[in-house]
């Protein structure tokens, strides 16, 4: 069944964040996401800077990053202060107008409330100042969200947060975590928050999931809405962005038993935005691989959206 277009989503989207990224998804044709997992800040800005015009999401690790410098940055008194310089420029690159991508923090929260309002608003990476988008395990999401929730209240910054409905791999010693009840909970358990925020006339702080295309009939369910328990919710759930990490051209595993698909696969199973790491940050010429993704998702997109 096609899908309606990012930018008749994003009129309905209910998220700041959310309404951005569609936007600027279907204005700058992409629906990729690089994953910048690289250990040193001048290799993430050099990244950033040769896939800008390819990208709509920048996705890091800052606790990956082992060394803060950079060509021209300040003089930093303290950890903090590095990572500052860091982030900012990383924003500066990112806030482009004719370029602009959005900043992804895969930092997959998963603790208590008072915890992880440490460690969104503290410590020295203060995630909250810099990132427009972070995701939460679904199992603590419950805990973590109102934390997220008060910052988004005080705070200028607007946040999008994602929640991990599927993960890859699936398998893990031979059990499956990552099945359809646990896609189903997760799915319920978001669109019941997020339909009572905006009731309360509050800004619904959800923005999708996190889904894998190892599981395709599982994805096509959660972009479906067929988790719904209504019709009013399973069409709220159109608002729900989905980004789908495991993305090669060539699909196959890792040595670690990540597992790959095809820009195909997710987006013809409802992904809206691929994922990927080493298919661009390790190819010979990053900014080439990711206009070969960024083209792939792109027709991938077209293939299986209603013409308007
Ligand atoms: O289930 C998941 C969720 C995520 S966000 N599986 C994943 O691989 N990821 C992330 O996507 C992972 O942490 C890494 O940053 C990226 C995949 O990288 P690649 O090099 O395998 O493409």
């Amino acid at each position: 069944m096609p899908h309606p277009s990012y930018s008749a989503r994003a009129k309905d989207a209910k998220n700041p964040v959310a309404k951005r990224l569609l936007e600027l998804m279907e204005q700058k044709e992409t629906n990729l996401c690089a994953s910048a997992d690289l250990t040193t800040a001048q290799e993430i800005l050099d990244l950033a800077e040769a896939v800008s015009e390819e990208i709509c999401v920048l996705k890091t690790h800052i606790d990956i990053i082992k060394d803060f410098s950079f060509k021209g940055a300040p003089k930093a008194k303290t950890p903090t202060e590095a990572v500052r310089n860091f982030t900012q420029r990383l924003r500066e690159i990112a806030d482009r107008k004719d370029k602009e991508f959005l900043i992804f923090e895969d930092r997959k929260f998963a603790d208590i409330g008072n915890t992880v309002g440490m460690q969104f608003t503290g410590g020295i990476y203060k995630i909250a100042e810099w990132a427009d988008i972070v995701n939460v395990h679904s199992v603590t999401s419950y805990a973590t969200l109102p934390f997220i929730s008060g910052y988004a209240k005080t705070s200028k910054r607007q946040i999008g947060v994602l929640v991990l409905a599927q993960m890859t791999p699936v398998q893990l010693a031979g059990l499956e975590f990552f099945n359809e009840d646990y896609a189903s909970k997760t799915y319920r358990l978001v669109l019941q928050i997020h339909k009572s925020q905006f009731k309360q006339n509050l800004n619904p702080l959800f923005i999708g999931f996190i889904g894998s295309s190892e599981q395709p009939e599982i994805l096509s369910k959660l972009r479906n809405g067929d988790f719904a328990d209504n019709q009013e919710t399973r069409e709220i759930s159109q608002e729900m962005i989905i980004m789908t990490p495991g993305i090669k051209i060539a699909p196959g595993n890792d040595k670690l038993g990540q597992t790959y698909n095809t820009p195909e696969k997710a987006i013809s199973n409802g992904s809206d935005v691929i994922i990927v790491g080493r298919g661009i940050y390790e190819a010979d010429d990053p900014a080439t691989a990711a206009k070969i993704y960024r083209e792939a998702g792109w027709a991938a997109y077209q293939q299986n959206t209603k013409q308007e």
